[in-house]
């Protein structure tokens, strides 16, 4: 028999096997009654594949691929009962890599142990499975697991639904990897003619409706203006909790005009209700000096924050580079309050833009995560970019991430991608609503673009987000007590 882990998983390769999946109906589209008695548009049954035999060997080798392109480091596996048992022994049969298999239930003769094969306390052991859905399953497999001294860091799963599991298992200190996710999956079928678009929607909406995740609930929840007061908040990050509390908003409007009088007709008509106003001023076709005084005037006079997002022209080079090219300072007389960064090129490029900003009294936000559909800063990314921000307190004050990712108070979380209703537009933009950013998801403000600068009233959209923004804050503090 060839082993399955010769199988090259090229994109081609991945699109074939989910239309190999869904022939033999592995994924089927309809009604389908969840064990929560939820009905689903989409059904996972991978049970299945145990029939299709070089099917099986495809997904398992597709797992192990995943893990070892991930870098994942482990001494055995263990796959989640009962689905995963088979695929993991095919990883373990193929590459030589001792197995471990967990009970689901103790017996009650023998050894009475959970859980089987040789364990030696201390070593790291990756997690198999096969769909993922809050991550519930591959927790218990990994308690179980750590009971026995071993250490669980990862899991590798053929199938994220993308309803919140990875974040939950981030919670945990487990990073999960998936083979393919759910957009991923939907994109494949409807570009083979196997579903419709609106087949498509539906699921898309269940997913994102239905998102399991629940940040942990801390002991007790802060107040914006209780938070501004902590010894370990920033400077930059206590200036803006105040002006929330004292506005009632956490309403941060996307400026993204192309016209300097728009843009000042923003900031002078939304100043008074928001608290930051976020400017790409790269993309103004008419920019002078004139704009950027006349925008740090409204600043004052309204009490809000300027935030430059950095993202067109990036700070995404080494740092020596932008060192060299004189990148990090101002290019304009006016300096933001805010700018943002990637954490992707390394801690040498904060180095590097802190120098001049910091002088000028400037903070930085880290980009964590991203609106934008398969975006790469997945749950591993995102920890390590929560680190770094911790490392760089002094210049960094929070992130742009779809959740709230740290406990830590002082920290700010701004969330993009929002909008009334949950949806999309035709470039993989993603939206949720401003309750579920800031209630369920626990971030601390909503940046809304066009949901506002495309509305024939500027002014009473803005004021409605402001009012439901604030609503769904004093709803999480309420929750909280
Ligand atoms: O992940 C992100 C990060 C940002 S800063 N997704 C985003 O959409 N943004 C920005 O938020 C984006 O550059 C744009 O300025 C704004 C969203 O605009 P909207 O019109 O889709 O609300």
């Amino acid at each position: 028999m060839k082993f399955a882990n010769s199988i090259k998983m090229s994109d081609a390769g991945l699109d074939s096997l989910i239309l190999e999946l869904h022939k033999i109906h592995a994924i089927k589209f309809g009604k389908f009654k969840l064990k929560s008695g939820l009905l689903s548009p989409i059904y996972f049954d991978l049970r299945v594949i145990i029939s299709y035999p070089a099917l099986m060997d495809r997904v398992a080798a597709s797992l192990h691929k995943r893990a070892k392109d991930a870098g994942v480091q482990f001494d055995n596996l263990c796959g989640v009962p009962y689905t995963a048992l088979p695929l993991c022994t095919i990883i373990c049969s193929a590459n030589k890599y001792p197995m471990l298999i967990r009970r689901k239930e103790a017996k009650d003769y023998g050894t009475n142990r959970m859980v089987e094969g040789v364990i030696h306390p201390g070593q790291r052991c990756l997690i198999v499975e096969d769909v993922v859905t809050s991550g519930g399953s591959v927790l218990e497999t990994a308690e179980a697991l750590k009971k026995e001294g071993l250490k669980i860091t990862d899991a590798v799963v053929f199938v994220d639904r993308e309803q919140g599991g990875s974040l939950m298992l981030a919670d945990k200190g487990i990073t999960l990897h998936s083979v393919v996710s759910v957009s991923k999956l939907l994109e494949v079928l409807l570009k083979a003619g196997k579903i419709d678009l609106a087949t498509s929607q539906d699921v898309k909406s269940f997913t994102q409706e239905h998102n399991t995740y629940k940040p942990p609930i801390p002991d007790e929840i802060l107040s914006y203006g209780a938070r501004a007061g902590l010894p370990d908040t920033h400077p930059l990050a206590a200036q803006l909790l105040k002006i929330m509390e004292e506005k009632k908003t956490n309403l941060c409007v996307s400026a993204d005009v192309t016209s300097s009088k728009e843009l000042l007709d923003i900031a002078s008509k939304l100043g008074p209700l928001i608290c930051v106003l976020k400017t790409h001023v790269d993309i103004l076709e008419d920019f002078s000096e004139d704009v950027t005084s006349k925008l740090a005037e409204f600043a004052m006079r309204h009490n809000f924050l300027i935030f430059e997002d950095r993202k067109i022209l990036m700070f995404a080079d080494i740092g020596n580079m932008l060192k060299n090219e004189g990148e990090c300072g101002p290019q304009t007389s006016l300096w933001p309050h805010i700018i943002n960064a990637h954490g992707l090129p390394d801690p040498g490029l904060l180095q590097c833009i802190r120098v001049v900003n910091k002088s000028l009294g400037c903070g930085c936000l880290l980009i964590a995560q991203m609106s934008s559909q398969g975006c790469l800063a997945t749950a591993g990314y995102t920890q390590a970019v929560v680190k770094m921000a911790e490392e760089h307190s002094d210049f960094v004050f929070g992130f742009i991430s779809g959740s709230k990712i740290s406990e830590k108070p002082g920290f700010v979380h701004m969330t993009p991608g929002v909008q009334m209703h949950i949806g999309g537009d035709e470039l993989g933009q993603q939206y949720s609503t401003p309750e579920d950013v800031i209630c369920r998801k626990g971030s601390d403000i909503i940046i809304v673009g066009r949901g506002i600068i495309a509305s024939p009233d500027r002014l009473k959209a803005a004021e409605e987000y402001r009012k439901i923004g604030w609503e769904a804050y004093l709803k999480r503090l309420s929750q909280g007590s």
